[in-house]
């Protein structure tokens, strides 16, 4: 390895790394969770598999303390989260019943949803601010699922104590018959979402847009901004309107698809990554998943026979860095067997999973330098024409 003064060169940039939305180049040190390229995230060393079927709030105090909680911590913990939900202000949310249900895109009313909460109600600590938005995203996300649905607010009263995830499924309203199995898929789908890395689009821009020591809430609302495109977050509405469109799970009719679809020059969503080189452990945890809860499903049937031609078809182009699924390939199909049937709303899930991540990397940017902060982001772009010019 190079050394220059003294210090090791982790990267040479040359012309060739310009305008490639700085894919590879190091711009930081991430404690919450390291990408390796072939076996997936680590959320602070754990392979992200091993934790799936761990309580999402013991994995967000994973990533903020950066160990996992032994039994007291983990009651304390819930116990804070339920405090901080308690004590949303009366209210925040009512700017979402002046907006058109069914208007705009889900992530639109997350990421509005997240600036009211921070209209509403903003300590400028970073710590508390992110703990309380993570604590009243439930209420949050339940509320942009009737509002938007033109069914008014949520007729239930939130009940934090219950947990993250059981007390949105509560004030959904969901049947007492099908609480155990959605409770399920979003606990796992909640964890393995939560991170990836201090460089992936949603995480950086909201780092970016922090480190200019704007609030938490602004943050995270311009990184849920960046979640909503479909090459990144919304990857997984697309990828299961894709799979409803072939609707065959015969492999010829699946290839025949995926041909068309590139021909088309539309993206193989669920397949191909910025980082990963094999197929990303988080697609693996989900098929495990929906083997177990929906074996027979014909959206599952689908995805199946996908994991399998895709890769094949995309490996032809040797552009195609890696032609294997990624954590989008799946999710879709998990969250319309549990009765989620609107794909649009699938991005919210990975907005509110993702905030977690997002948010204890804004809090150790925060402390860093002891204290003063990550300076403010501000990379070098070259000029592509540097001729000064006169007006005549
Ligand atoms: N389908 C079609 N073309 C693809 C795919 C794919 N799945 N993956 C890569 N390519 C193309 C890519 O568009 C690029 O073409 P061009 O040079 O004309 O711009 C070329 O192959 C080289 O791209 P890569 O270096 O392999 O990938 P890159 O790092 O630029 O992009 C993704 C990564 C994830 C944006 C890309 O693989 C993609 O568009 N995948 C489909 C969308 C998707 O599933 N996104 C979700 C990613 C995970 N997440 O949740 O954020
Ligand atoms: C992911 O979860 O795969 C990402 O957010 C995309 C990335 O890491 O670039």
């Amino acid at each position: 390895m190079a050394e220059e003064n003294g210090k090791e060169v982790l990267f040479e940039v040359t012309e060739d790394n310009l305008n490639t939305g700085l894919r590879g180049i190091p711009v930081g040190t991430c404690a919450t969770s390291f990408v390796d390229i072939k076996k997936g995230v680590h959320y602070c060393g754990y392979p992200v598999g091993d934790l799936a079927d761990m309580d999402p709030e013991d994995i967000i105090y994973l990533l903020y303390e950066k160990h996992l909680p032994n039994r007291q911590e983990s009651l304390d913990f819930r116990k804070e989260l339920a405090q901080r939900a308690e004590d949303m202000p009366n209210g925040a949310l009512r700017v979402l019943e002046s907006l058109t249900p069914g208007s705009g895109h889900p992530m639109d009313w997350l990421s509005i949803g997240i600036q009211a909460l921070g209209v509403a109600h903003t300590t400028g600590d970073v710590r508390a601010d992110g703990l309380n938005l993570i604590a009243r995203l439930p209420e949050l996300m339940a509320t942009i699922f009737h509002l938007r649905g033109g069914r008014g607010l949520p007729s239930a009263g939130s009940e934090p104590q219950r947990g993250l995830v059981e007390n949105f499924v509560h004030l959904l309203g969901k049947p007492d018959t099908e609480r155990e199995v959605v409770i399920r898929v979003l606990r796992a789908f909640l964890v393995l979402h939560m991170d990836h890395g201090g460089g992936n689009l949603s995480t950086f821009t909201g780092k970016a847009v922090s480190s200019g020591r704007a609030s938490v809430y602004a943050s995270i609302s311009s990184a849920m901004n960046a979640l909503s495109g479909p090459l990144h977050g919304r990857a997984n509405q697309a990828c299961l309107e894709f799979v409803q469109r072939i609707g065959s799970a015969d492999p010829d009719d699946v290839e025949k698809f995926v041909r068309a679809e590139l021909a088309a020059k539309r993206p193989i969503y669920g397949f191909g990554h910025a980082v990963l080189r094999a197929e990303d452990p988080r697609a693996a945890a989900q098929f495990r998943l929906g083997a177990e809860i929906c074996p027979d499903d014909p959206n599952y049937e689908i995805i199946k026979t996908l994991r399998e031609v895709a890769p094949r078809v995309l490996a032809e182009n040797p552009k195609i860095s890696n032609p294997n699924a990624n954590v989008d390939i799946a999710s879709g199909t998990l969250l319309n067997a549990v009765g989620f049937h609107k794909p649009e709303y699938f991005t919210t899930f990975f907005g509110w999973s993702r905030v977690a991540g997002i948010c204890a990397q804004i809090n150790d940017e925060r402390k860093a330098r002891g204290g003063r902060g990550t300076p403010i982001y501000r990379p070098r772009f070259i000029a592509s024409d540097p001729t000064v010019r006169r007006l005549d």
